[in-house]
This record gives C-alpha cells, sequence and structure tokens, in this order.
C-alpha cells in the first residue's frame, strides 16, 4: 500500500518511522511519502494561509499550494488515490472505515492547520476522484496531523502480514464476529500472583468452553460500563440469555 500525507509539518509524521508501521516501511509492505506543503509555494513567506472571506476569526489555507501539492502526488503514481481529508466535520473515522481504507492500493492524506482548507480544494478533487473528510471523535485538534497517525496505524495493522498473528485481529473490539459490538475484556499474563492480587482460575482450567464463556461475560460486562450505547444499538440476537442476567 502506498500512503501520501501532505503537511506543513513534516516532522509531526516522524512516528511513522516507528514499531509497527516503520517496520511495516521497513520490509516494503507499506511505501509512505511524506511531502511539505510550502514547497509548493512560491512567495518569499512560503505563505500558505490567509484571512477568511467573509471576515471572523482564524486562517483559511490557500488552495493554490494544496492545488500544486496534490497534482504533483498523483502525477507521481498509477491510478487514483482515495484522498483522506481530516476535519472535525467530517464522518467518523471507524474500524469500518479502517477495514475499507485497508483494501485500497492509495491512500493520500491532507491534513491541515488553522481553521481548515479552501473548500474549493475539496469540491475540486471531489470532482474525480474519491474525497473522504473523516473525523476522529467529537472533539477539536489543532491540526489534522495526530489524525492521520491515528488512522494509519488503524489502516497499516490490518493489512496482511503487517500484524505479526493474523489471529490477533480476531478479538478485536469492533471487530465483526462473534463478540460484534462488545469491547475487548481483561487480559492477564504471568506472575500467576502480583502484589496479593492472583487471576480469574477460569483461565487456568484448561476448559476451553468456559474460557470463552468467562471471556463473553466480561465483553458484556465491560461494554454495559464503559459505552451502554454499545449494548443499546445491538443487535438483540447478538446477546445471550446470559447477558440479560447480568
Ligand atoms: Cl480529523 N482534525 C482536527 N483538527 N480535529 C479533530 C479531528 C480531525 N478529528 C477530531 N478532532
Amino acid at each position: 500500500m502506498r500512503l501520501d500525507v501532505v503537511t506543513i509539518f513534516p516532522e509531526y509524521l516522524e512516528p511513522l518511522n516507528v514499531s509497527l508501521v516503520g517496520k511495516a516501511r521497513a520490509r516494503g509492505q507499506l511505501d509512505v511519502r511524506v511531502h511539505d506543503l510550502r514547497t509548493f509555494t512560491h512567495d518569499r513567506h512560503n505563505t500558505v494561509d490567509d484571512t477568511p472571506y467573509g471576515g471572523g476569526p482564524g486562517m483559511v489555507m490557500k488552495p493554490e499550494p494544496w492545488g500544486e501539492a496534490l497534482d504533483s502526488v498523483l502525477e507521481s503514481g498509477e491510478g487514483e488515490p482515495v484522498i483522506v481529508v481530516p476535519t472535525p466535520s467530517g464522518r467518523p473515522f471507524t474500524q469500518e472505515l479502517a477495514v475499507e481504507l485497508s483494501g485500497k492500493p492509495w491512500l493520500v492524506f491532507t491534513p491541515a492547520r488553522y481553521e481548515g482548507i479552501d473548500r474549493r480544494v475539496i469540491e475540486e478533487y471531489g470532482d474525480r476522484l474519491d474525497v473522504r473528510e473523516v473525523s476522529i471523535g467529537d472533539y477539536v485538534l489543532a491540526g489534522g496531523e495526530a489524525p492521520v497517525l491515528v488512522m494509519v496505524e488503524a489502516i497499516a495493522r490490518l493489512l496482511p502480514g503487517v500484524l505479526g498473528n493474523a489471529e490477533s485481529h480476531r478479538d478485536d473490539s469492533f471487530a465483526p464476529g462473534a463478540m460484534a459490538d462488545l469491547l475487548e475484556g481483561p487480559v492477564y499474563t504471568k506472575p500467576p500472583e502480583w502484589r496479593g492480587r492472583g487471576i480469574p482460575q477460569v483461565l487456568l482450567s484448561g476448559h476451553h468452553g468456559k474460557i470463552a464463556r468467562w471471556r463473553r461475560d466480561e465483553a458484556f460486562r465491560r461494554t454495559s460500563e464503559n459505552r451502554p450505547d454499545l449494548i443499546e444499538r445491538c443487535d438483540p440476537a447478538a446477546l445471550d440469555k446470559h447477558d440479560r442476567s447480568m
């Protein structure tokens, strides 16, 4: 998969050299290219923003540098990428969208600072390409760079061969399947006693049916506690009589 990021803070994307994403790059599974938007300006101050038409606070990112940057990125590759525009006004970034985007060969991210990018840029590329305005949650960040790190990590770990063990996806909170719509429950490792605290005996029983039952109950308990909204909107058929008694 190829990923391009156009930003005025290329150094903000340095974490893409670390850990899972960094290793996927080193292995050649991910081709990540970070571009400095200011290299697509032509004035002495490398201006990327200006005051908003109609007045109001803040600054708006000018269309010309974005147009030149995106044309340059588009010309540098084969076929058409999906363009992901991080913005708090976008559609929610969900596990479902991460799965969809992980199936695309080429993604271009356009994190903005200030009050966002001149609307005409989104229209211009939206007329020709698949452009998605995406938000990572109901809070406001100073720019889209941190959301790009979030989205790239969520997408990259779904690529075949990136996560060590393909089974690791199976029980993810928000993964489709038997535990659909439930959060993951607690996990334990050695030692069997730490600061006087033991581990649930069922996990030592070797009884796989009972362990699966226990994990399902804990997942339900944690979801009820932390995300009652997920229980509310879940398919009643996905709940069992065990759940109702908890
Ligand atoms: Cl994608 N950008 C910014 N600036 N703030 C956000 C966001 C994105 N998602 C949630 N808050």
